[in-house]
């Protein structure tokens, strides 16, 4: 079977969601941006579509406190999930956001691959190594990137690189890592490559929900 090769500059916003139950009827193919507040989720997903603001990006950790769906094609969407572990934001919101993005990788269907964003500078903290396990708990395929790649020489850039790829093996997962960054452009072949090989997973478009609008 010949492989699509999707145009992510014709990605549009479609909702933001405080929750799974405000999202859209869990149908098509969702590919989801997770990471630490401040990892560089929204600014990829604006280097991946070339638009400037399409995910609001901050020097404030937590900015995206929503579930936010962007859509590529008709049943094809990314998310912009809540960033996690950003320790100055109240227990409170902190456990409401944890919440939902749980709920959203483990009862969200049309779910087919996760990206871990992590800074090259500090990757695989507790709360990363515990997003991976989930994913491959439930055969999640993972593409792990290493954002701001720029603020490292490439020698330095290259050991982390192989020291990421070594300590993700005991995980046993489908799992890829690569460089990434949004200020130079750098790995966004790469997360192409790979949004399009999820994008052209099969994928149902009927569910006990199809018969309710997209929108
Ligand atoms: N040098 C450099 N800075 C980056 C890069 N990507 C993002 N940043 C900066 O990192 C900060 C956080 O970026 P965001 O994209 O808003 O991070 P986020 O993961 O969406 O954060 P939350 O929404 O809070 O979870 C911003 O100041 C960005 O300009 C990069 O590739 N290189
Ligand atoms: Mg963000």
């Amino acid at each position: 079977m010949t492989q699509k090769n999707f145009n992510y500059h014709k990605t549009h916003f479609v909702t933001s969601a405080p929750d799974i139950t405000h999202l859209p009827a869990d149908i098509g193919i969702e590919i989801a941006f997770a990471g630490r507040s401040n990892a560089g989720k929204s600014s990829a997903l604006n280097t991946l579509t070339n638009q400037k603001s399409l995910a609001r990006t901050s020097k404030t950790p937590g900015r995206t406190q929503l579930i936010n769906l962007f859509r590529v094609e008709e049943h094809l969407h990314l998310v912009d999930l809540p960033g996690y572990g950003y320790a100055e934001v109240p227990e409170e919101m902190k456990r409401k956001w944890q919440r939902a993005l749980g709920e959203y990788l483990q009862k969200r269907d049309c779910l087919r691959g996760l990206i871990v964003l992590m800074d090259i500078r500090h990757p695989l903290k507790d709360l990363d190594q515990q997003m991976v396990q989930w994913a491959v708990d439930v055969n999640l395929p993972v593409l792990i990137l290493l954002t701001k790649a720029d603020k490292l020489a490439s020698g330095a850039r290259k050991a982390q690189l192989n020291m990421v790829r070594e300590a993700i093996l005991p995980f046993q997962g489908d799992i890829q890592v690569e460089a990434f960054s949004s200020l130079k452009k750098l790995g966004v072949d790469k997360l192409r490559i790979k949004l399009d090989e999820w994008f052209n997973l099969p994928f149902d478009t009927d569910s006990e929900m199809s018969d309710q609008p997209e929108e």
